[in-house]
C-alpha cells in the first residue's frame, strides 16, 4: 500500500470554523528548527500554504524538535489537508534546496489536535504555547524565546514582559481573538 493509500484510509474528525491547537513533530524528535535556515524555511512555507488553505494564526511557537500552534480555521479550510501540505511543503523545500530525490521523512507521521472549546480553553491553551519553552527548559522566562508569538501578547497588553504565565488569569479573550501576522 503506498503512503498515499494509507493516509487517504486514515479518516480524522474534524470541526469546521473553529480554533484548534495542532503539535507537529520532527521525525525522532530531530532538532530541524534549531537551524535558523529551517526555522526561516517553516515561515515561509506556513505563509504558502495559508494560500492554499487559509487559516488565522493566533499563536505559535517553534521548538526544535516539534511544533504548536493556536489557529483559527474557517469552515473552507480541511485542517487534515492544511497539515499534510505543511509537512509536504516544507519537505518539498528542503529537498529543492539540497538537490535530493530519494525520499526524505522528516516529520512524525500525522500531527495532533485538540478543538479550543471555550474562552478559557483558549486562554489555556495560549498560555500553554507561550509557556511552552520554559516547560522543554529551552529558557527561562517566556520572553527569552524568541521563536514565538509571546511577545505579540506582550504588546496586547496580555503579558507583561517578565510574567509568568502562571500568573496569568484575568483576561477578556474576546480582546485577543484577534489573529496577527505570524512573521
Ligand atoms: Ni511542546
Amino acid at each position: 500500500m503506498s503512503s498515499q493509500e494509507i493516509r487517504s484510509r486514515i479518516r480524522r474528525w474534524y470541526v469546521a470554523n473553529a480554533i484548534y491547537f495542532v503539535t507537529v513533530v520532527t521525525r525522532d524528535r530531530q532538532p530541524i528548527f534549531a537551524d535558523r535556515t529551517n526555522l526561516l524555511r517553516l515561515r515561509t512555507v506556513l505563509h504558502s500554504v495559508r494560500d492554499l488553505y487559509p487559516f488565522q494564526m493566533h499563536a505559535y511557537v517553534f521548538l526544535p524538535n516539534h511544533l504548536h500552534l493556536l489557529m483559527h480555521v474557517p469552515q473552507s479550510t480541511n485542517i487534515s489537508k492544511l497539515m499534510q501540505s505543511l509537512q509536504w511543503n516544507y519537505t518539498m523545500a528542503h529537498k529543492r534546496e539540497r538537490g535530493l530525490a530519494e525520499k526524505v521523512s522528516l516529520w512524525q507521521r500525522g500531527y495532533w489536535d485538540h478543538v479550543v472549546r471555550d474562552t478559557l480553553d483558549f486562554e489555556r491553551h495560549l498560555n500553554y504555547v507561550h509557556y511552552n519553552p520554559v516547560k522543554h527548559g529551552y529558557v527561562a522566562r517566556p520572553g527569552d524565546y524568541a521563536n514565538s508569538s509571546f511577545a505579540e501578547y506582550v504588546k496586547r497588553g496580555w503579558y507583561d514582559e517578565v510574567s509568568d504565565i502562571d500568573g496569568v488569569a484575568e483576561h477578556r479573550v474576546s480582546e485577543c481573538i484577534a489573529p496577527y501576522e505570524p512573521r
